[in-house]
């Protein structure tokens, strides 16, 4: 069970981002694929790009880099030379980028409807991002012993959402490969959500493996410590 003291510095998290990350708002031409984004939760530059995600309504395959790291980081350096977060790999196109700024330019330009907002192209908006992930007392920044899961886990939410963090800080620390599905306010997906999961409510996990879909942070943290965290056999 989290603590109170979680939710409370979440929420603080999510209001230091002034509305960013929260609504599908740029929505253009889809990729077949999804991008991959190796990233880690605590990183400003990171949130930076998921915040674009959800304004573009694009699903990201996420490989969890936190620092002490063993699983993905080694792809990084080898694709591209430089352990720096986020990187990014769009097979639709063949293009590899590092750079925040750069990254969310691209997106905007592929798969929105209009060319990035100011803030998103200039690193204005790090200092906040800072302050939020400093909330959060560090979690979503370091690995934790875990087992891989032998499909890939989604996680459908939004960048901004309170308790979709609490989740992903999880995920990355347990460095567990997932789809980011975004279902931001006036996504597309979200009719989706409802015909898959049941309900119009975020965060939902959907396990491939024991074929569960889960709601509530409480029991879908439980279970990924419970079935892929150092617990686990
Ligand atoms: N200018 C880069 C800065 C990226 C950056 O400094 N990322 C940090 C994490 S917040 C990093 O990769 N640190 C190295 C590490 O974590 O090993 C960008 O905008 O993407």
């Amino acid at each position: 069970m989290l603590p109170k003291f979680a939710w409370l510095a979440s929420w603080a998290a999510s209001a230091l981002r002034l509305g960013l990350g929260v609504r599908a708002s740029a929505v253009g031409p889809r990729p077949a694929q999804p991008i991959v984004v190796y990233e880690f939760e605590a990183c400003p530059f990171c949130r930076k790009v998921r915040e674009a995600a959800t304004a573009l309504d694009l699903t990201l395959q996420i490989r969890p880099c936190p620092r002490g790291g063993r699983r993905f980081r080694p792809e990084v350096l080898a694709a591209g030379g430089t352990a720096q977060f986020p990187f990014m790999i769009d097979a639709n196109t063949g293009t590899a980028m590092y750079e925040s700024s750069d990254i969310v330019e691209y997106l905007y330009a592929r798969y929105g409807d209009r060319a990035a907002p100011l803030h998103a192209r200039t690193h204005l908006t790090i200092p906040l991002g800072s302050a939020a992930s400093a909330l959060r007392l560090g979690h979503g920044t370091s690995s934790r012993p875990s087992h891989p899961p032998a499909q890939l886990l989604e996680l459908w939410g939004y960048e901004s959402s309170p308790t979709t963090r609490l989740v992903r800080e999880v995920l990355c620390e347990l460095e567990l490969e997932h789809l980011q599905v975004a279902v931001g306010a006036g996504s597309p997906r979200r009719a989706d959500l409802v015909a898959r999961s049941g309900r119009d409510e975020i965060p939902w996990l959907w396990d491939p493996g024991p074929q569960r879909g889960l709601h509530g942070v409480n029991a879908i943290i439980d279970h990924l410590e419970q079935r892929y965290g150092s617990r686990s056999q």
